[in-house]
């Protein structure tokens, strides 16, 4: 893309970020020296004690029958899971319940993958509840043979199944200023991840031939706010895909069932929901639309005019607010664990600080590391009953590295309510409480 210079200034130079974990790798050896972790347990041994007598006793639903086979027959979760919920707050809404959103509790989440039923929501125009068997797709334009589909007839298309986060591009906005919400689940929950499972655009364009002039995509929904969004051929005929399943089974009505675009890395506003028609154009549509989104204004005053990527960014999501320290004893073994996710590619390598930025060591990437996709990192340390200051860092294939505050507030100012990737640092009481707080200078290593 042609502004890709332009984007890559807001970040740190790669060659600054190999030499200084380099020189951590020294650093390393004197603050977690080598076997540091040596003898310990996950468990304070008073915690970890047997108890034969109580373990033994025949619990309440051990006496009694469970619940028959057909009780039912769509699961759902325990009913003592009742606290793992979205949740929406008046600050992140545009006024009403309609154009709204609610944020996915990524505290609770395990893994890459979204339970459909904590995917966040944002809508413009409320849940559209679309009938499958009326439900069509027009794709026309600049295309050789227009076509209007019905869902039996897209699915006739050999189908592709991969894994993608979404993230609204507002997500962590109300921190630019300072710390707003002492809560993950309002701080970061504007993003989820999930297996899809559809065609790609390119299979369906090359059955009906994409015109050579055909440079933009116009996708609309058939909901009350129709989020038309503009998208660059380019980007269509590359990873973007028309989408009718969700981890499984069927979109759900807050997802946009039965079909929407999925614009892998890219705004979430792009993903149009209840997907009803795409359009190519030789030209850009000069609407308010197109002109007035996707724009990155620079504290210069001048705008980056195209800026669709979700930056390489992470969260530490244990602990977290929500989810403190409780029960640890000096010596005991403490797993700190997160989220990294890059819209531009896979997630590299992510790094870990105890002490806000000073210091970094190199995390554990665990389980799939896939492009695009919400990747777990790990690292174990000894809790020492001294406050923290806990921060990540994740660097991505293409050479990109989260920034800090002041590095980011440097390039775009606090005016701005997208795209923030800033370094977020959780402050540790020495009793394991955390705390959202915002570091302002990272000093470099
Ligand atoms: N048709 C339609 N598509 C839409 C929207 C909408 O309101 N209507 N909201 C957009 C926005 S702003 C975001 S961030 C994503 C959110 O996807 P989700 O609700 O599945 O999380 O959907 C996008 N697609
Ligand atoms: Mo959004």
């Amino acid at each position: 893309m042609k502004n890709s210079k332009v984007i890559k200034m807001r970040n740190l130079d790669v060659s600054e970020v190999k030499e200084s974990s380099r020189r951590d790798f020294f650093k390393k050896s004197i603050l977690y020296s080598a076997g540091a972790l040596g003898a310990g347990s996950f468990l304070s041994p008073t915690i970890a004690s047997a108890n034969e007598k109580e373990i033994m006793q025949e619990a309440q639903w051990s006496t009694k029958l469970g619940d028959p086979i057909n009780k039912n027959l769509y699961g759902l979760p325990s009913a003592y899971e009742h606290n793992n919920i979205r949740r929406t707050h008046d600050l992140l809404s545009s006024g009403d319940a309609y154009a709204s959103i609610s944020m996915c509790p990524i505290h609770e989440s395990e893994g890459i993958i979204t339970p459909n039923g904590l995917f966040f929501t944002r809508n413009h125009g409320g849940t559209a509840q679309v009938d499958p068997n009326k439900w069509r797709l027009m794709i026309h334009g600049k295309v050789k043979k227009p076509i209007v589909l019905t869902l039996d007839k897209l699915k006739k298309y050999p189908s592709e199944t991969r894994i993608y986060f979404i993230e609204c591009p507002a997500n962590g906005s109300p921190e630019w200023r300072g710390p707003q919400f002492n809560s993950l689940q309002f701080m970061k929950g504007m993003m989820s991840s999930a297996q899809w499972t559809g065609v790609m655009l390119k299979t369906i364009l090359k059955d009906i031939g994409l015109e050579k002039d055909a440079v933009w995509m116009l996708a609309e929904g058939s909901d009350n706010a129709s989020n038309p969004r503009t998208i660059p051929v380019e980007k269509a005929l590359d990873d973007v895909m028309v989408v009718w399943a969700q981890n499984g089974e069927a979109l759900r009505p807050e997802q946009g069932y039965p079909v929407r675009l999925i614009v892998p890395g890219w705004e979430g506003n792009l993903n149009t929901k209840w997907l009803k028609r795409l359009e190519f154009s030789n030209k850009p549509w000069h609407s308010k639309e197109e002109t007035s989104k996707y724009t990155m204004l620079q504290e210069s005053g001048k705008a980056i005019r195209y800026f669709w990527v979700n930056e390489v960014n992470s969260v530490i999501t244990s602990p977290c607010p929500e989810k403190p320290w409780s029960d640890l004893k000096k010596g005991d073994l403490v797993e700190i664990e997160g989220l990294a996710w890059s819209g531009r590619g896979t997630i590299k390598h992510v790094d870990i600080s105890l002490d806000g930025g000073d210091n970094w060591v190199e995390a554990d990437l665990k389980g799939l590391v896939l492009p695009k996709s919400w990747t777990r990192f790990s690292y174990i340390i000894k809790w020492k009953g001294k406050p923290l200051l806990l921060a990540s860092r994740a660097t991505d294939d293409m050479g990109y590295v989260q920034p800090t505050i002041d590095e980011e507030t440097s390039k775009v100012g606090v005016e701005s309510i997208y795209h923030r990737n800033a370094i977020v640092t959780w402050g540790i009481t020495k009793k394991g409480e955390c705390n959202n707080v915002q570091i302002r200078k990272h000093k470099k290593s």
